[in-house]
């Protein structure tokens, strides 16, 4: 008899249901008129003297832990159903947050410094701000040189204007640092021109220094041959045309093939089968010495380049005014461009 008792509690003990119905079930079967716990109560009178205290004690055991069972049950799921209802619906298929996509000239900008970055080029960044010694007179520019001059640059007094170029950060670097210097200056410059789809009164660099023990012109050439690769196919070819910088001496403009016909001739090389993407040149030693580098002991090459002109020729937006006017239905035909 106590094992019936002892069989009927693991039952009760074991029960879970969050069903109202199945408690009830289970209320009615353990305790109903005919339930289990209500037969050995039936029962009691069969239990012989000596036991019935034992059996009683433990029945009543029992009893109450099937009542409080269902209580227990009862209760919890009463607490379900009173929490909180949210007012939210689940299903509704989620917004699509709306994907933004980087600016051209930045994808550019990225490109090139990823390039240069692979062979060994740290990156230099410096004030837009700039005095004149940075911008002018350690580049070796003459005083009546006409960049000097108010229609050319925006001054804000005598000796500070937004900087022309970001040779100003390279000077920056070299009075810094003693060589090898290898760097490369991202970043924005101001002219002062009249905007135009062809002119804007600013737009971006990027700028290479390289100074050390015996650097050649040859040294440049392959430099400037390994970027282009890079940058517009391994097919590129590019030609060097003498030039003029007050900063390097000797001085070219370099062009590369055609990156539309192929150099086939097209409307955009004007039939020349190549495009102008840089300058470059050696330092000039003026420049070096300014910036306190012995031109004895070190020589260097410098080249620069403008993104917005990268930037044409990948894309083939001319306009540059669509670079800066930040029209959506430009920006968002570069979505997919991550670099
Ligand atoms: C130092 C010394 C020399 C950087 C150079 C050019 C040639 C050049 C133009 C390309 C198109 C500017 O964006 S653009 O208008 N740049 O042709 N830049 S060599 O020479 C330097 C730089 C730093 C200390």
């Amino acid at each position: 008899m106590i094992e019936d008792i002892n069989k009927i509690n693991n039952e009760v003990q074991s029960f879970n249901s969050s069903s109202l119905d199945e408690i009830e079930n289970f209320r009615i079967s353990f305790l109903g008129k005919k339930g289990k716990i209500t037969l050995l109560f039936n029962n009691f009178k069969l239990v012989p003297v000596a036991e019935k205290k034992e059996f009683g004690s433990q029945l009543n055991i029992l009893k109450n832990n099937a009542l409080n069972k269902v209580k227990e049950l009862k209760s919890s799921l009463a607490e379900i159903s009173s929490a909180p209802k949210s007012n939210t619906d689940f299903t509704i298929p989620g917004q699509p947050n709306d994907i933004g996509s980087r600016h051209p000239i930045t994808i550019i900008r990225d490109r090139i410094i990823n390039i240069f970055s692979h062979i060994g080029f740290s990156i230099s960044e410096g004030p837009e701000i700039e005095d004149d010694w940075h911008n002018f007179t350690a580049l070796n520019f003459p005083e009546e040189h006409p960049a000097r001059d108010m229609q050319d640059t925006f001054f804000i007094n005598e000796d500070i204007a937004l900087r022309t170029h970001t040779s100003s950060v390279q000077v920056r670097v070299m009075e810094k640092n003693q060589p090898p210097i290898r760097a490369i200056s991202p970043g924005r410059v101001y002219r002062n021109e009249a905007i135009s789809a062809r002119a804007h009164c600013f737009f971006h660099q990027v700028e290479g220094l390289y100074i050390d023990k015996g650097v050649s012109f040859a040294d440049m050439k392959q430099t400037l041959m390994y970027f282009t690769k890079a940058m517009f196919g391994n097919e590129t070819k590019i030609r060097l045309r003498p030039s003029y910088f007050p900063f390097t001496e000797p001085s070219a403009e370099v062009d590369v093939s055609c990156t539309i016909c192929k150099s086939k001739g097209c409307n955009v090389c004007k039939y020349s089968g190549w495009l102008e993407i840089m300058g470059c040149g050696m330092v000039d030693p003026n420049v070096l010495e300014n910036c306190k580098i012995d031109p004895d002991l070190y020589s260097g090459y410098a080249f620069g380049m403008g993104v917005e002109r990268i930037a044409q020729l990948i894309y083939e937006v001319n306009d540059l005014r669509l670079y800066s006017e930040n029209d959506l239905r430009f920006l968002k035909q570069f979505s997919s461009d991550s670099f």
